[in-house]
């Protein structure tokens, strides 16, 4: 029997197959998850129902633009109607201004600051209050995250810090949501090739570069985080909360 078997679960981030929501989304499937999507917006409709499709043809689908309280409280409102209850949530989510993921972090404005943190960060706690009263039986919430976060990384700027303000929220989420069985815990992704990180100058020299330190000498590819999205929502990581489990082929152990 999969370890999901039974569990229902509800995914925020697929943008289009190269996406890491999508990448668990299908290790979740395969374990045998019951799943239900949302997406950012009417330009990536048809992308989600067409992936999403490959399920079955009455996958939930709803639209969800993070920084919208109505639109959260609306999907909620129509998981509680279909499902009745939530196993697992996985919030595979973030955004900076273009602007502000290139030159000095000094030179963040006020405005990139806060949409970045409020899309990349304060989304999860929004998502996870609503998600938890649905978690009866306990659960499973995972987010994803970069090494960003620990370490300056050129260009990534405001999205560490961003990033920091996710992993920081993960801890106090797992302490909060502990005594219902609610588990928070990270993925901490090596560098993947996808939408997000289409046209970040100097992207394709980073995947050089973790493939020459990192100590397994290789990228990550998306089937591991898939396997590491259903290891952590099995019962198996049951005593794993507010962690930050890093996927990059070991470069985060590495100091020079
Ligand atoms: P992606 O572009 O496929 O996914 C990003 C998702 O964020 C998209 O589905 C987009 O619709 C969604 N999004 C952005 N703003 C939103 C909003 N206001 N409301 C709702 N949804 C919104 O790229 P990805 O690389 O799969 O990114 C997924 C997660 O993985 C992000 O948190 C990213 O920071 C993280 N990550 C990516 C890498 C990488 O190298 N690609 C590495 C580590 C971590
Ligand atoms: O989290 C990310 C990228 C997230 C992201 C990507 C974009 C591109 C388009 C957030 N906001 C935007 N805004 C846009 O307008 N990654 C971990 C991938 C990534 O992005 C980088 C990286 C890495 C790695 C940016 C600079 C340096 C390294």
């Amino acid at each position: 029997m999969a370890t999901l078997e039974g569990k229902l679960g509800l995914v925020f981030g697929v943008a289009n197959k190269r996406s890491i929501a999508w990448a668990i989304a299908q290790a979740w499937h395969e374990a045998g998850a019951t799943l239900a999507f949302t997406y950012q917006g009417d330009r990536l409709k048809r992308n989600v129902e067409q992936l999403a499709a490959t399920f079955g043809d009455d996958v939930l689908l709803l639209p969800c633009d993070v920084t919208s309280d109505e639109d959260i409280a609306e999907v909620f409102t129509q998981v509680k109607a279909k499902f009745g209850k939530l196993n697992l949530l996985l919030h595979s989510i973030a955004f900076a201004p273009r602007q502000a993921l290139e030159g000095n972090f000094v030179d963040t404005d006020r405005e990139s600051f806060r949409v970045a943190h409020d899309v990349s960060a304060y989304s999860l706690v929004a998502v996870t209050r609503e998600a938890a009263p649905l978690m009866t039986d306990g659960g499973g919430i995972i987010a994803i995250s970069y090494y960003g976060a620990a370490k300056v990384v050129p260009n990534y700027n405001v999205m560490g810090v961003a990033k920091a303000a996710l992993e920081a929220s993960t801890r106090y989420l797992a302490a909060d949501l502990g005594p219902q069985k609610i588990r928070v815990n990270c993925i901490s992704a090596g560098p993947m090739n996808t939408l997000a990180a289409r046209g970040i100058s100097g992207f394709t020299s980073m995947l050089k570069h973790y493939e020459k330190h990192a100590p397994l000498k290789r990228n990550v590819n998306p089937a591991e985080l898939g396997a590491t999205g259903v290891f952590l929502a099995s019962d198996g990581a049951a005593a794993i909360t507010g962690q930050v489990i890093y996927v990059d082929s070991g470069y985060q152990i590495m100091g020079m």
